[in-house]
């Protein structure tokens, strides 16, 4: 189920393909606009659905730069993180092509009052799960050992399954065998995910992407922003609040999909733990991705 995929080569695309599978990039093909410049849809010519990352000119990235990221980027396989098919580098061009994931990102479905409906509990607690893993191979692959740096909800995107995929690699960092933490002053990221010793001394590791998961699950359970969600309340009185926020709007709802709702609500603490473990103000005191992802597989048992 942890599935690295075979390794597979990044394509060369070539412009006149790319224009064509997009419309010539085109307003009505436009995803949105990402951290780097806008993502349009696509389908090329055998039918496969692309989304294509438009670098703009004053994003700042060098043609060398973007080549590395793109060799880097290649490598990632695995079913929780989005694919790179390849990039396109004419005519000033800079494009990275990816799969296309069909329910774009989960901070769309999080935070809409309809769209949320539509996650489940148990598609919650899959969400919850898939993110681990894909956090747990970049950060502990002995190829890989990135630390991605902007984890949160609008980089998570959903394939047709719910299935969710990691995204958006442009701060991520990779980092040495004995390495375990990096320093910067040029703090990129988002607030609200960033854990506090990157916020103010620009010290990031493995353990300030856990804190960026922790407010993620925190998220997902919830289903409220991380603006606001109050951190400093003790654990019974979140899961009070939260079992409270979803008895109202949709427990009867998940009545009809689950028999044991107990179990549900016992899940649903589990995840809040592990949330709260992770956004502790000391990184030391946060597990690691490992720790994570066995806590949630030892409390996954197959919904009814
Ligand atoms: O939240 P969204 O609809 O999902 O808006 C953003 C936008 O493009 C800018 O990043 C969407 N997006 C990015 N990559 C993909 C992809 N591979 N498949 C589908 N949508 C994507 C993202």
């Amino acid at each position: 189920d942890e599935t690295v995929f075979e390794s597979g080569e990044s394509r060369l695309f070539d412009l006149n393909d790319l224009k064509e599978a997009t419309d010539n990039f085109s307003d009505a093909n436009m995803l949105g606009e990402g951290g780097f410049g806008p993502v349009y849809k696509g389908a090329l010519k055998d039918g496969q659905e692309i989304a294509v990352k438009r670098l703009s000119r004053t994003s700042g990235q060098g043609m060398l730069e973007l080549r590395n990221e793109v060799a880097f980027v290649a490598k990632l396989q695995h079913r929780n993180l989005v694919r790179l098919l390849g990039c396109c580098l004419e005519d000033k061009e800079k494009l990275l092509v990816y799969e296309y994931l069909p329910n774009t990102s989960l901070d769309k479905f999080l935070f809409d009052p309809i769209k949320c409906q539509q996650l489940d509990w148990s598609k919650r607690y899959k969400i919850i799960q898939g993110i681990s893993k894909g956090l747990l191979y970049l950060h502990e692959d002995s190829r890989l050992r990135i630390i991605h740096r902007d984890l949160k909800a609008s980089n998570i995107l959903l394939d047709g399954d719910m299935n969710p995929k990691i995204s958006d690699f442009g701060l991520a960092k990779h980092f040495g065998v004995n390495e375990t933490h990096g320093n910067t002053c040029r703090i990129a990221g988002t607030y609200g995910y960033m854990a506090p010793e990157y916020a103010f001394r620009g010290e990031f590791s493995t353990k300030s992407d856990v804190f960026s998961y922790g407010v993620l699950v925190l998220e997902i359970v919830t289903g409220r922003k991380n603006t606001r969600l109050q951190r400093s309340r003790p654990a019974a009185s979140l899961l009070n609040h939260v079992w409270q926020h979803w008895s109202e709007g949709r427990a009867l709802e998940l009545r009809d999909h689950v028999l044991d709702n107990n179990f549900i609500e016992e899940q649903m603490s589990r995840c809040i733990h592990i949330g709260l473990l992770c956004v502790q103000e000391d990184p030391i005191k946060r597990p690691k991705m490992a720790s994570v992802v066995h806590m949630l597989s030892v409390y996954s048992i197959p919904l009814p």
